[in-house]
């Protein structure tokens, strides 16, 4: 209370607001989002409590250039992070937001990230003017009264402070404050960079948290599956952002593959533990999900097609006359008379897609079909299967499997793949996203490897550790591999090599199957493709790891010794 009474000085607003996260409080500020048009009501008789949000067309993705940590040092914010010393950027701050809530309503959202009983569970409360973070907020996470009752508990919370401010782009911060647990966030209003339990909170934050307390904050889905004789399994991934983790954790397997069942526990977010009989425990800090829509149709997902048909916020997707939101690939064809993200009718000779390449759903996991009971469970999971991934054109095999647990970690940390629509900037360029954590690690990165490492060391039974690659392309230019649903052929080889039902072939980067192990019944891709997906090229290899060595070389010491044993034993193998 004495925080909020000090960011109300500061921000002077016109009314506080606690929220609770009662129904009554969405409906009524849905109803106050009408009525400025900020919410546009989507319906079209299939639609139910469903809103369009347009963000600023300056403001639809995550901003990595204005994301800084603020610890004491830039050595513990590391090579990889934006650092601003944290006075100087307190005094920025400060600055920015005297008096930027005036006119505006100042809500006080607590949440819990993680099941409200679960003792890895965490406390945080942002204060933001955005009525839109509050709704987003509240289908995240475990949002209002709930939070109140466990922070009466005199648990420690983090503290979020966001305005929308005047979404000028050039003072736009997202700014992280460890030593404080604190974020400042400032002239944005687009998911990652606003509802700051997501990414800030949970992942930037929650990193540095879980590395003191030897545990993981990870960038990854969680995936139940269960065999037609009702044996259950997990598996947890890692593929960065805009690359497929929603559709891996909300997977259908293929109808070859029958009396197989998938559900899921996470799309975005998964905190690990090891319990004390060395168990790895595996739950997901959120409570819904904010996936992306462009894209996502009956073909790829069919699984979130129902769940989004109620209680979702759309953002920047296109709507159609009859007030259907709208966006490439969930139909066929483009409806007549469709309105862009942008919100103007839609051209076709513009060239321009009628949604934002990185338009989102925010929906309640509680409403989602195939979710897994376990979602809630205070517990967790033991995932058998961790998978690292990403997009490659080129080089990375469909599938390969690591030697042991810090081979496996070096996949993770070798990961060099394309950047998407999900942050702004370049598409398509390919870079370095250790574990897909690159823009989510809130410390050293050389020190994450580590402590990856470390954690290791607690687990009795380690996760076998693979990598996968959808988005291998041939000369024309087109995915040679299906992915989607068919990506469960991989899974299923995944777990026959869990259960050690199936060898493999040993290259120079790790295990390979053999052909004949993937089971491509009622499959279109051709044996010579397949093998083509799996081969191994030593001299591509050889120059992917040149670039990766650079990029580790920039940690230093803090690089841990195990991980570039693997490197030069991967070198090794590569050269003979
Ligand atoms: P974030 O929410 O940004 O962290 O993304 P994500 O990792 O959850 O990615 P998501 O599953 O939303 O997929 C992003 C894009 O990749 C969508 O446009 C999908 O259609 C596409 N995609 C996902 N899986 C596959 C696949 O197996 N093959 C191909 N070709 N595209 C895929
Ligand atoms: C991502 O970009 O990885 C997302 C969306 O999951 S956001 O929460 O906006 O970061
Ligand atoms: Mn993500």
């Amino acid at each position: 209370m004495k925080w909020v009474e000090e960011v109300s000085a500061l921000t002077k607003p016109s009314e506080i607001v606690w929220c609770d996260g009662s129904q009554e409080e969405k409906t009524r500020i849905e109803k106050e989002m009408l009525e400025k048009n900020e919410l546009i009501a989507l319906g079209g008789g299939v639609y139910e409590n469903c809103y369009l949000y347009r963000n600023d067309p300056s403001d639809v993705a995550r901003v990595e250039d204005r994301t800084f940590i603020c610890s004491k040092t830039q050595e513990e914010a590391g090579p990889t992070n934006n650092w601003m010393a944290p006075d100087a950027a307190k005094k920025t701050l400060d600055g920015l937001f005297d008096g930027v809530m005036k006119d505006r309503k100042m809500y006080v959202i607590p949440y819990i990230l993680g099941p409200a009983d679960s003792k890895y569970s965490r406390l945080g409360v942002e204060i933001s003017d955005s009525p839109l973070v509050v709704l987003t907020t509240g289908v995240l996470t475990r949002m209002g009264s709930i939070a109140i009752e466990h922070l009466k508990n005199g648990g420690e919370f983090v503290r979020g402070l966001h305005s929308m401010g005047n979404l000028k782009k050039e003072d736009r911060y997202i700014c992280h404050f460890p030593e404080d647990r604190l974020l400042m966030s400032i002239n944005t209003n687009y998911g990652g960079n606003a509802a700051l339990s997501k990414k800030p909170h949970a992942l930037r934050l929650e990193s540095i948290e879980a590395k003191k307390d030897g545990w993981l904050a990870e960038h990854m889905f969680i995936l139940e599956m269960e065999s037609a004789t009702g044996d259950k399994s997990y598996a947890i991934g890692a593929l960065p952002s805009g690359s497929g983790k929603t559709n891996l954790a909300m997977i259908k397997p293929p109808s070859a593959f029958n009396g197989w069942k998938t559900r899921t526990l996470g799309d975005d977010l998964a905190w690990f533990h090891a319990d004390e009989h060395g168990k790895l425990k595996v739950i997901n800090p959120e409570n819904g999900f904010f996936g992306v829509a462009y894209g996502t149709g009956l073909n790829s997902n069919p699984n979130i097609i129902d769940a989004i048909k109620k209680n979702t916020i759309f953002t920047n997707v296109g709507v159609t006359p009859d007030g259907k939101p709208w966006w490439e690939g969930l139909t066929k064809d483009v409806p007549e008379g469709v309105i862009d993200w942008k919100g103007q009718k839609w051209d076709p000779s513009s060239g321009q897609p009628v949604a934002n390449k990185n338009s989102r759903y925010a929906t309640p996991i509680s409403q989602y079909g195939p979710k897994s009971e376990a979602y809630d469970d205070a517990a967790g999971v033991s995932p058998s299967i961790i998978i690292f991934g990403g997009r490659r054109a080129g080089l990375i095999p469909l599938v390969y499997e690591a030697y042991n647990w810090e081979h496996g970690i070096l996949l993770g940390a070798m990961m060099r793949v394309e950047t998407t629509a999900a942050q702004a900037g370049k598409v398509g360029e390919v870079r370095q996203d250790p574990m897909a954590m690159l823009a989510f690690c809130g410390y050293n990165m050389g020190e994450y490897f580590g402590h990856w490492v470390e954690f290791g060391k607690k687990l009795k039974e380690k996760p076998r550790v693979f990598f996968v690659n959808w988005f291998r392309k041939n000369e024309k230019g087109e995915y040679v591999w299906p992915g989607f649903s068919e990506n469960f052929r991989i899974i299923k080889w995944m777990m026959d090599r869990v259960s050690g039902k199936v060898d493999a072939v040993a290259t120079p980067i790790g295990y390979v199957p053999k052909v004949e192990d993937i089971d491509t019944t009622g499959l279109s891709v051709s044996k010579s493709d397949l093998e083509d997906l799996l081969s191994v090229d030593r001299g591509g290899w050889l120059e992917e790891i040149k670039t990766t060595k650079a990029f580790f070389e920039k940690f230093g010491d803090k690089m841990p010794k195990e991980l570039w044993d693997e490197y030069y034993r991967l070198e090794e193998r590569l050269k003979t």
